[in-house]
This record gives C-alpha cells, structure tokens and sequence, in this order.
C-alpha cells in the first residue's frame, strides 16, 4: 500500500480500537492513539512477518513493549490477517475471552506476553543477539513508551545492545510525553533523551512527527543502513492522536468514551481521514 493509503487506514484502525474498548468497557485508548502509525508502519512497510511466515526462523521479531497499547496491536495485527476484527471487537476484554486487555502470545503473531513495562527491550536484545548466532538476516524491533524508560531494565538491555553491537535491533520510543498520570519530564524526567541514548553508545533518529508514516518509514530505512551498534528511534507523537477530545490529556491514559465522545472521535477520525484524500 502507498504511504497516503497507510495514513488514512490508520484512521480506520483508530475506529477499530474505540470500538473494542467501547464494547469491552475499558481500554488504554491515548497509548493506542499515539503508537498507531508507528505499528501501522512496522507491520505494512518494514517487517517481514505475516500469517504465511509466522513459523519461519528468518522471519522478523516484534515485542509490543507498550503492552498496555493492545487495542492498537490487535487492530494491526487483524487488519494483518492473523485475527478476525469482528471477533476481537465482540470478545475483547470479556470474561474467558482469548482478547485479554494485554498482549499474549498464544495468540497468532504474538511473539511475547507484555504489559509489565520494562521487558520488551531486554528480550529483543536476547532475540537480536541470538539471530547473529544463527546467522540470520532477520531484524527485531520493540516499541517501548515514554514513561516505561523510567524502568532500569530497560538501560541494562541499552547497555548489552551496546556491548554486542546489535546493529540487528531497532527500539522505537514512542514520546508522547505523557505516561500514566501525567507529564513524563515531571514525573522521571529524561532531561535530553536523546544524548542519553547517544551516550550508551546507540545510533539515534529523532523523527519529528512520529505520527508520520513518510517520516517513520525514512527513520526505519535509516536504522536499517546503520552498522555496528543498535538504533532508536524517538518518535514524536501525540497521545489521543486523532480527536481534540482526548488530544495531549493524561485522563485519556485508560478511559471509555461516552456516546457523546463516541459519536466526536468517530466524526474527527473521519473528517481527518478524508483530509489525506489523493
Ligand atoms: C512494571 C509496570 N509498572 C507500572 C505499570 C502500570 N502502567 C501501565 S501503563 C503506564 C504508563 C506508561 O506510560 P508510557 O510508557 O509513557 O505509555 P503511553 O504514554 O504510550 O501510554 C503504567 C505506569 C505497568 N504496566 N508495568
Ligand atoms: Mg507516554
């Protein structure tokens, strides 16, 4: 698909996800918003993974760190083919429900259980380093939030990619700025995140709008010319991406619409949809 018809399907997929939360009544509906071009990207411009390969061994490895941002995941991850959106939509978050509110991998396409924050880079750095062993061609990639770098874990793993090298492994930091109960730089500040990063020894891109797929998908082929040491991306976002409703607002960190939102968001994402007409 091209670039625009991408943008415009993230819309879609936006729909999906106030859907499933609306029926599953509850749902990290800011995370999902901010993180949604930047799956949508992963998944239909740069990995090599699909229903047809999930068992291969080259295929590329992804961790949705963010676990909390599952709505968004299964939105992609049906559009995909792995999952049917209608199903998701019904069993969401319902009680015996295979949709739980956080990633698990015995569904298809789900390579690891997330949700506690701090995990998905430290595996990634296991997958990565594992695949040089094998001598695979194949790339691994992890989404991780703003606040969830509040973790420790996650600067040991910085420290391994490092250590090994692993030019195989691309984090994307999804820099909304807002974690769970408010502003991240109040909360644990990053103070400049992106020479921290610099100063453990990773390649950094900043791409200055992370809601944009033209400028993801430049970043992403960036980090994938790059040799000799691990790349980040900061992807500047916005948390509720999509509606003034929800735009930049804490209490939008897990929260259901009422009708009335519903009714806002849905004509928001339309009407933003149809502003990326050809
Ligand atoms: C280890 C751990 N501590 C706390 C939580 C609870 N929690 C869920 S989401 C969240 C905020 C995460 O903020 P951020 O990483 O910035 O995510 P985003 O803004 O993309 O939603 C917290 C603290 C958790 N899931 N795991
Ligand atoms: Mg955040």
């Amino acid at each position: 698909m091209e670039l625009q018809e991408l943008s415009r399907l993230a819309y879609d997929l936006r729909k999906d996800v106030v859907d499933m939360i609306v029926a599953g009544n509850g749902g990290h509906i800011g995370g999902d918003m901010s993180v949604m071009e930047i799956l949508v990207t992963l998944y239909f411009k740069q990995m090599n993974i699909s229903p047809e390969n999930e068992n291969d061994p080259d295929r590329d490895l992804f961790v949705m760190s963010k676990g909390h941002s599952v709505e968004a995941y299964y939105a992609v991850l049906a559009k995909k083919g792995f999952m049917e959106i209608e199903e998701v939509k019904k069993q969401f978050s319902q009680f015996g429900s295979k949709y739980i509110g956080h990633p698990n991998n015995k569904l298809p396409g789900i390579e690891m259980n997330s949700g506690s924050l701090g995990h998905g880079l430290p595996v990634c750095v296991g997958m990565a380093l594992a695949s040089r062993m094998d001598k695979r061609e194949n790339r691994v990639y992890t989404v991780m939030g703003d606040g969830e770098l509040a973790e420790g874990s996650v600067w040991e793993a910085v420290m391994a990619g490092h250590q090994y090298h692993l030019d195989n492994l691309c984090a994307v930091v999804d820099r909304n700025r807002l974690q769970i109960s408010g502003n991240t730089e109040e909360i644990m500040g990053h103070d400049d995140l992106h020479e921290r990063f610099r100063s453990f020894g990773w390649h950094v891109i900043d791409v200055a709008d992370g809601n944009s797929i033209e400028q993801l998908c430049a970043a992403l082929d960036e980090a994938r010319r790059t040799k000799g040491c691990p790349t980040v991306l900061i992807a500047n976002t916005i948390k509720g991406k999509g509606s003034a409703v929800m735009e930049n607002k804490a209490s939008w960190h897990h929260h259901v619409p009422s009708q009335e939102e519903y009714e806002q968001m849905i004509k928001d994402f339309m009407e933003r949809k149809e502003a990326l007409a050809v």
